[in-house]
């Protein structure tokens, strides 16, 4: 058949000229580029625009063999699979990570050469995939990189978002948003797949556990085939897209009611509209439980649906379908799972409930309690009764597991001598005390209980009960882990506490990874030939470990001018790239110095930028000589901020104020330039990480979970100023803490601190002159920048959560030890080499290995290469 298909494929290819098959020998790579061009975009002239996207088609015709083929494989060989449920991926651009893990890059590059375009320029005209906010879903992009190149068999599941991550623009040195409108040229990445499309039911009743949804929307999919690396396999990220079931209310339609006729297609529509521009910040909008229960829903009732096909058990579920939570987001899995199992597959509850805790596994990513998401219970019963149901019985189940053991520990605990009902209430005193005996009594169990419930009291307003989505997740998975070491120990003793004592063995780690190709083989090309020229050979490409051969290059003189010299050369790019967005010229032979990331008190750009008011007073009262002494710096930053949080969007005019001033004083010259580059995004990070000399990962300890861009910049040679935070913590195991310049107070000391602080008093010199050049308005605005201000140094209105105050002095003496070691270049360079060369551990791929080992139980089936 194949054979025949074939045939039929050359003939009917050589009546459609354009339509030749590249790479068959049928046609040259130049002609179908221009045939794409003719006939799929209808031009007679060309463009980049118009190359890029033409390009992008032929290459995605050779992807989709290669895709129909691994999947085709998989299907027919029925392995286990595992399924990533995340809300956000953050892909970035396809075409060069695409031709090169395809090994294309020598065709398509020549190609292109004979049409008069770089496949690089041609690269930069695509738009970002942006559906992601930061961390959590670039990590996610890595993990399927990863996954199809282990022959993982295993796909992503999340929501095809009109709208992505927003844009972020400058006003006045102000952050402004725009919506990023990804889609207007359509998307050469992506299979529509109209014949696949499920039903996912909102609000209406419940009777008698039979749900009669008042809404419905349609899921319909759309695969992104992601290629993997050194192999023919070819993964999947299946993302939903949300459509009304009636394009039109007739009736509206045709009383003459138009608006009122679109309304339900444009209500369903708004489910996967917009991506929620929240990074562990505050949720609690029900069109977000929605987006969570649409894509949820739609995958995990895909997944049941391709499992049918070949299987009629469903208790051989666990067998064949690991399914990962990527944090709270896609965490109603655990309802709707049940709910698939009881109400359309007919199992009993303890037969559904020993299936879904089999299949499930959660990852947690943050430990701000504001991010880790907790639903009303009034929002959940009108939008999901069916759910809410299901999530009383597993709390109410849950707790009763657990009764015995409660009641033995109250026995065990020494009566109190008067007031019986105090002995579950700990800690309470004096009028406090006073006040809760008058409440009415509670039964010393369920008070016992309480801290384990799913269903909980808001803190804030007792009288609202909520949904503890992280709980949820906990009880329903078999596996939770954190994503860097010290974060997996933090959650056990502190949001999991509980539950961790009560099954330590469900508790995992697993430190996150970033994928190679992308981050260093591609991003930074010269390097990547110098590491393989040294090594011999690019298997570091897929075995980063084997960037471990660099070591034996640390101190030869001669490589490392090479390594410099490229280093210089990614400098020169970054520059150029500074000066054409924002117009500041920057000098090359200063030191470079990047922070980027989202915006945030706990990730502290506030404490680099007071650290910069330092530098710059510092300069100023320096003789001319003593000038002559200083180590040039050029300070970026790069970041956005959730559009309501007030406080990130002021560090970011901070930032900018600070620049304005500096970059223009005629006193500064070269030695200082503060860079603010809007709207970071994946592709430009792929510029500045290559350029890095020293990147700031400066979170108050306990803090960062783990940390992705630490582990990019090590990769490509930078080296690290961090506190012993998220995965520094392991870096400095990886690199030697001698290598870093570490700082600030340890994670076990934070609490007693903050408690500490309401009474702090003892100010370092430089930080009060740092404050006060603030208030004195040479940044501008004074009355602007007084919260800012309080937030760290009045202790009266705000007790410096996080403790810039407290680590300001140790974070100075780690940025003087910067300027002595930039000095001493061959030193530098040195470590330099050493961080990529330790950067192994850090790879995707050694990530995504122990969870398929240590959690999913999923082995590689690699696809024949055809
Ligand atoms: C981030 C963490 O803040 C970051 O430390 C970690 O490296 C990353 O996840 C990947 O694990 N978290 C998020 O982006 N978002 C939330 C809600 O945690």
């Amino acid at each position: 058949v194949t054979a025949i298909l074939d045939v039929a494929k050359t003939a009917f290819a050589k009546q459609n000229g354009a339509k030749l098959q590249p790479g068959s020998g049928q046609v040259s790579l130049p002609e179908d580029i221009r045939g794409k061009i003719l006939y799929d975009l209808g031009s007679k002239s060309s463009s980049p625009e118009l190359a890029y996207r033409a390009a992008a088609l032929s290459v995605r015709e050779r992807l989709i063999d290669a895709f129909n083929k691994s999947q085709e494989y998989w299907s027919s060989k029925d392995p286990k699979f595992a399924y990533y449920l995340s809300a956000e991926f953050l892909m970035g651009r396809s075409l060069t990570n695409t031709v090169y893990n395809l090994g294309l890059q020598g065709e398509y590059g020549a190609a292109l050469q004979e049409l008069g375009y770089s496949l690089e320029d041609l690269a930069d005209k695509e738009q970002n995939a942006a559906l992601g906010n930061g961390g959590l879903g670039r990590l996610a992009a890595c993990f399927i990189d990863s996954m199809a190149t282990l022959d993982l068999p295993g796909w992503g599941y999340g929501i095809r978002y009109k709208y992505g991550m927003f844009k972020q623009a400058l006003k006045d040195g102000h952050q402004k948003e725009l919506p990023d409108i990804w889609l207007t040229n359509g998307n050469p990445w992506e299979i529509a797949r109209p014949e696949i499309t499920y039903k996912v039911g909102f609000y209406g009743k419940v009777d008698n556990f039979k749900w009669t949804p008042a809404e419905e929307v349609i899921a319909k999919a759309y695969d992104n085939p992601i290629p993997g690396y050194g192999t023919a396999t070819v993964g999947n990220l299946r993302l939903w897209e949300a459509l009304p079931v009636a394009e039109l209310d007739l009736d509206k339609f045709n009383e003459g009611k138009f608006a009122e006729a679109v309304e339900g297609k444009r209500k369903a529509e708004d489910i996967s509209a917009v991506l929620y521009p929240n990074d562990a910040t505050e949720y609690g909008k029900e069109l977000r439980l929605k987006q969570q229960v649409f894509f949820v829903s739609a995958s995990i009732q895909d997944v049941l649906a391709r499992f049918k096909t070949k299987h009629s058990d469903l208790s051989e579920l666990p067998a064949k379908a690991a399914f990962q939570m990527n944090d709270t987001h896609p965490t109603i899995a655990v309802a709707e799972l049940m709910r698939l199992l009881i109400d359309q597959e007919g199992l009993d509850w303890d037969k559904a409930w020993g299936i879904t805790t089999k299949c499930l596994a959660f990852t947690n990513h943050t430990v701000m309690p504001e991010a880790l998401e907790k639903w009303p219970v009034t929002v959940m019963s009108k939008l999901l009764p069916r759910h809410m149901e299901i999530i009383d019985k597993i709390d109410s189940i849950w707790k009763d597991s657990l009764k015995e053991k409660v009641l033995s520990q109250i026995k065990s605990k020494p009566a109190p001598k008067k007031a019986p009902k105090a002995a579950a209430k700990p800690a309470a005193k004096g009028a406090k005390a006073a006040k809760e005996a008058e409440e009415p009594e509670e039964d010393p169990v369920e008070e016992a209980l309480s801290k384990y419930g799913i269903i909980m009291r808001n803190p804030y307003n007792k009288a609202e009960k909520l949904v503890n989505m992280a709980y949820l997740a906990v009880v329903g998975s078999k596996a939770v882990n954190g994503v860097a070491a010290i974060h997996s120990e933090i959650i056990k003793e502190t949001i999991f506490k509980d539950f961790y004592e009560l099954s330590p063995d469900k508790f995992q780690n697993k430190t996150n990874g970033v994928t190679p190709r992308r981050w260093l083989a591609y991003c930074n090309p010269q390097l990547a030939s110098l590491i393989t020229e040294a090594l011999g050979s690019n298997e570091w490409i897929k075995h980063a470990d084997k960037l471990q051969g660099l070591k034996k290059f640390a101190d030869d003189k001669g490589f490392q001018a090479k390594w410099r010299d490229i280093k210089l050369n990614n400098k020169h790019r970054l520059a150029a790239k500074i000066k054409d967005v924002t117009g500041i010229d920057v000098p090359t032979h200063a030191l470079y110095d990047i922070q980027i990331k989202r915006i945030h008190e706990y990730k502290r750009q506030h404490l680099n930028a007071f650290s910069i008011i330092h530098r710059y007073l510092q300069i100023k009262a320096a003789s001319k000589e003593e000038r002559a002494k200083f180590v040039p710096r050029v300070v970026v930053f790069g970041g956005k901020a959730a559009s309501a949080y007030y406080m990130a969007k002021k560090m970011i005019r901070l930032i900018t104020a600070i620049g304005s001033v500096v970059n223009n004083d005629p006193d500064v010259g070269d030695l200082l330039k503060v860079v603010f580059l809007p709207d970071y995004n994946v592709s430009l990070a792929e510029v500045i990480i290559p350029a890095a000399e020293v990147s700031q990962h400066i979170s108050t300890a306990g803090t960062e979970a783990s940390g992705t861009s630490n582990m990019k910049f090590q990769m490509n040679g930078c080296l690290i100023i961090g506190t012993m935070d998220g995965a520094n913590v392991e870096i400095a195991d990886a690199v030697g803490k001698e290598n870093l310049f570490v700082f600030g107070v340890d994670a076990k000391d934070v609490t007693r601190l903050r408690e500490e602080r309401k009474n702090f008093k003892d100010y370092d010199p430089r930080w009060t002159k740092v404050m006060d050049t603030l208030l004195s308005g040479k940044f501008g605005d004074k009355a602007y920048f007084q919260d800012v201000v309080d937030n760290v140094n009045d202790m009266t209105k705000s007790n410096d959560w996080f403790l810039l105050a407290n680590d300001f002095a140790t974070y100075m003496t780690a940025q003087d030890e910067i300027d002595a070691l930039y000095k001493d270049q061959d030193e530098w360079t040195r470590r330099s080499i050493l961080y990529t060369a330790s950067s192994g551990f850090f790879s995707s791929d050694r990530c995504i290995a122990q969870y398929a080992n240590e959690i999913w139980d999923v082995k590689p089936v690699p696809v024949p290469a055809s």
